[in-house]
């Protein structure tokens, strides 16, 4: 098994934290690919990756796993402990909502804003929208006044308890940093929040 990852990508970002936290990370064979290089869109990754995206999981067979959550719900089974995906049936889909909460409503477009805004992504976002930037700094910015409201109402974005929407919120937080968005700033909530999970040695970058 292979994991191809980018640094400082924020959906490669996401699996690491994920296996940080399971302690699982250093015992893992990493590929690295290097995005402005354009790696992910050469023949033999996109055998792996047909989208050509990053990260994605090579296994035993040759076959490739891609879809950042997908790669997760992979390792939760190889690695159950501890528990970052839901323990009963109710708990995985409560844990599911949040996390695809967050992954749409704010990861998806903070993406938006910076590809299409950002001067080191003219080679790979062609065209570039500046109406598509706006649009989408639009709605992360609503995204941020909600998930702000929501961590006034639980400790945590899914409940009680440290999950992968937990990941996917921090990573968002962090990828807003490039184009100079820090809701934490703004937000009590999302700043105690931070403050918290950041802590946390599963997420050291
Ligand atoms: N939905 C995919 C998105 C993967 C994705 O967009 N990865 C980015 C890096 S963060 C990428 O490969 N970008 C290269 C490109 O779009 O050309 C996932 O969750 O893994």
């Amino acid at each position: 098994m292979k994991l191809y990852y980018a640094r400082m990508a924020p959906n490669p970002d996401r699996v690491k934290y994920f296996l940080q936290e399971k302690g699982a990370w250093d015992g893992i064979e990493k590929v690295e690919i290097n995005i402005i290089n354009q790696d992910h869109r050469q023949p033999a990754y996109r055998a792996l990756s047909p989208m050509g995206h990053v990260p994605a999981l090579e296994l035993e067979d040759g076959s490739g796993l891609t879809e950042s959550r997908a790669i997760c719900t992979y390792f939760e089974g190889l690695y159950p402990e501890p528990n970052l995906m839901g323990v009963d049936a109710l708990e995985r889909a409560r844990i599911e909502m949040w996390d695809r909460r967050v992954e749409l409503t704010y990861l998806l477009h903070i993406a938006g804003w910076f590809r299409n805004s950002h001067p080191a992504m003219a080679e790979l976002e062609k065209p570039q929208s500046a109406e598509w930037a706006g649009i989408s700094e639009g709605r992360a910015r609503k995204a941020a006044a909600f998930f702000d409201k929501r961590l006034g109402e639980a400790p945590y974005v899914a409940g009680d308890r440290f999950t992968i929407a937990d990941i996917t919120l921090y990573v968002g937080m962090g990828f807003g940093k490039i184009v100079k968005f820090r809701p934490w700033e703004d937000y009590a909530n999302i700043a105690d929040w931070r403050e918290r999970v950041s802590a946390r040695p599963g997420l050291k970058s």
